[in-house]
């Protein structure tokens, strides 16, 4: 697995999504602007989504951008070399993705008035997304086995490490106003609201049908069916889609059907063990 991944202060990152001189952290000269919107979240947790849902509300519902301009292209990915690029090259407000812990971003975002939207999902969800996601991205190392990806998350020998650590760190910038930290498991139960939620962070007016027409436009389906979000239109270098969809079930809980309960109850431990001086409303599922 060691040759998957490249370790920087001790994360594990995708080589092959890194390339050449990424693989020392260039990014981290980025210098981030007032007005720019960044979505941070451990992979597996929703970012696609979110990333469907800004790029609406940018456009007051307005569907034409992202049914032309492929999603990574809309809110390119910091540590990825080639949208770095083009990140730099954007007119504001731009929208920017990544799914480094804290410690790896740029000092420029801690000066500025960037504004964060951090996504977490239940980490059970989060692993068995990334077990199935391993089999179709060649970013991923893919494990031989559930048991075996589970083994490696829990010990955070995974690319971007640790959830729990990852969770905490961004976590730290809880009470900022330029923060807003949103569930998968919120967006799910009440995705008006937590759009219009969204909507007042970002300072912006949607009327009530733009916000039906962002609603209609980010649904599981209409992502599904977007050729600019399902990853169809990228070559078989990045994704085998034989072995199944980009958007593979768009669920909450279906770790349930997949971990056995000797799983389930070491996760449980772990959690409390590593997660227990945070208010427990800030993991809202069960
Ligand atoms: S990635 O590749 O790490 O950036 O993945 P990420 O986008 O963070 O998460 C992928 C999971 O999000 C689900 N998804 C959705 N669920 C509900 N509604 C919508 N519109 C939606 N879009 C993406 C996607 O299906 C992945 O979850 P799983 O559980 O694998 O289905």
């Amino acid at each position: 697995m060691s040759e998957d991944y490249i370790w920087l202060e001790g994360v594990p990152l995708s080589r092959k999504y890194l390339t050449s001189k990424y693989q020392t952290g260039e990014w981290r000269n980025f210098m981030f602007k007032e007005d720019d919107i960044l979505t941070v979240s451990y992979p597996k947790s929703g970012t696609h989504w979110m990333i469907e849902i800004l790029s609406l509300i940018q456009n007051k519902g307005d569907p034409k951008w992202v049914q032309s301009v492929p999603i990574w292209d809309r809110s390119p990915w910091l540590e990825a070399r080639r949208l770095y690029e083009a990140l730099e090259a954007k007119e504001g407000p731009r929208l920017i993705t990544s799914h480094l812990p804290i410690q790896l971003l740029p000092k420029s975002l801690f000066t500025s008035k960037a504004k964060i939207i951090h996504l977490i999902r239940d980490p059970r969800d989060v692993l068995v997304s990334g077990y199935f996601f391993s089999k179709i991205c060649f970013y991923f190392h893919q494990s031989a086995s559930l048991q075996a990806h589970f083994e490696c998350f829990m010990q955070g020998n995974v690319c971007y490490g640790s959830w729990f650590e990852h969770t905490r760190g961004w976590m730290s910038m809880k009470g900022k106003e330029n923060y807003l930290l949103l569930s998968y498991e919120e967006l799910k139960r009440d995705t008006r609201s937590t759009i219009e939620k969204i909507c007042q962070f970002l300072g912006k007016n949607l009327e009530p049908e733009e916000i039906n027409s962002v609603l209609k436009h980010s649904s599981f389906q209409a992502m599904r069916d977007n050729k600019m979000t399902n990853y169809t239109i990228l070559d078989d270098a990045y994704f085998n889609l034989n072995n199944g969809p980009f958007l593979r079930k768009g669920i909450s809980g279906d770790w349930r059907n997949h971990l056995t309960v000797a799983q389930a109850e070491a996760f449980d431990r772990a959690f409390q063990e590593k997660m227990v001086d945070l208010p427990p409303e800030l993991f809202p599922w069960e």
